[in-house]
C-alpha cells in the first residue's frame, strides 16, 4: 500500500502512529508529497486533493483520514483502535472529531498569521482560538484519553497536540491544561510519535 502524505500533516501522522501501533509500518510506502505543487498521482486519486490518502496494492484509493484510519484498523486481529463496542466506539469516533476539528482550527491559525499583518482575518483567528478552547477544555475532562487501552482518539489527541505545538508554539496551553499536557507527555513517549514527529 501507498500512503501519500506530508512529514508535517497531522492527519497524515494520525494514520501513520494507527499503523505502527498495529504492526503495519512496513506494509505502508509512504511517499511524501508537496501540496504547493501536488503530484499527478495525488490528484488522479483524490477528487479532494488532499493528504493522507491511501492507495491499495489493487489500486483502489482511500480517503480521508477517518477512512484511512477505519481501513488501517480492519486489516490485522491485532487489538482494535476503534473499538467495536457501540458506546465505546462512539465516543472514541467523537473524540476523535474533536481532534481533528483543532487541528483544522490549528491550521486555519497557522496560515492567517502567515499572512501579513494588514491582510490577517481576525475575526476567523478569534473565531478559531475560542473553539481550540472549548475543545481543550472538553478534552480536560475526556476518560478515553486516560484508558490503558490504546484507542484511535489517543491517537488523534496527540497528533492535533504535536501539531499545535510545531505550528503554534506559543499557544501556551499547557499550564491551563494539565491533565491534556500529562497526558501528551506521556503518549510522546511512544515509539510510534517519536517516528512521526512533524518537520518542515
Ligand atoms: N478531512 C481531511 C483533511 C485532510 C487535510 O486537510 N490535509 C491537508 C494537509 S494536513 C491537505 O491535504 N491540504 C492541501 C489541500 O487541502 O489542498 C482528512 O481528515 O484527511
Amino acid at each position: 500500500m501507498k500512503l501519500l502524505t506530508t512529514l508535517r500533516s497531522p492527519f497524515g501522522r494520525k494514520v501513520k502512529i494507527m499503523a505502527i501501533e498495529k504492526g503495519l509500518e512496513n506494509s505502508l510506502e509512504i511517499i511524501v508529497e508537496n501540496l504547493q505543487e501536488k503530484s499527478d498521482l495525488l490528484v488522479k486519486s483524490n477528487p479532494l486533493t488532499q493528504v493522507p490518502t491511501l492507495i491499495l496494492d489493487n489500486g483502489e484509493c482511500i480517503f480521508d483520514s477517518p477512512v484511512v484510519a477505519e481501513y488501517i484498523d480492519s486489516l490485522n486481529d491485532s487489538p482494535k483502535l476503534i473499538p467495536t463496542n457501540f458506546n465505546e466506539r462512539i465516543n472514541v469516533l467523537k473524540v476523535s472529531a474533536i481532534a481533528d476539528g483543532m487541528t483544522e482550527q490549528a491550521i486555519a491559525v497557522f496560515f492567517e498569521n502567515a499572512k501579513a499583518e494588514n491582510l490577517r482575518d481576525q475575526a476567523k483567528i478569534k473565531k478559531a482560538h475560542g473553539i481550540l478552547e472549548n475543545c481543550f477544555k472538553y478534552l480536560e475532562a475526556e476518560k478515553s484519553l486516560t484508558s490503558e487501552k490504546l484507542n484511535m482518539a489517543q491517537i488523534a489527541v496527540a497528533s492535533a497536540l504535536g501539531y499545535i505545538n510545531f505550528r503554534l508554539a506559543d499557544l501556551g496551553w499547557q499550564a491551563k491544561y494539565p491533565n491534556v499536557a500529562k497526558f501528551f507527555e506521556e503518549f510522546s513517549k511512544r515509539d510510534s510519535m517519536k517516528k512521526t514527529e512533524p518537520r518542515v
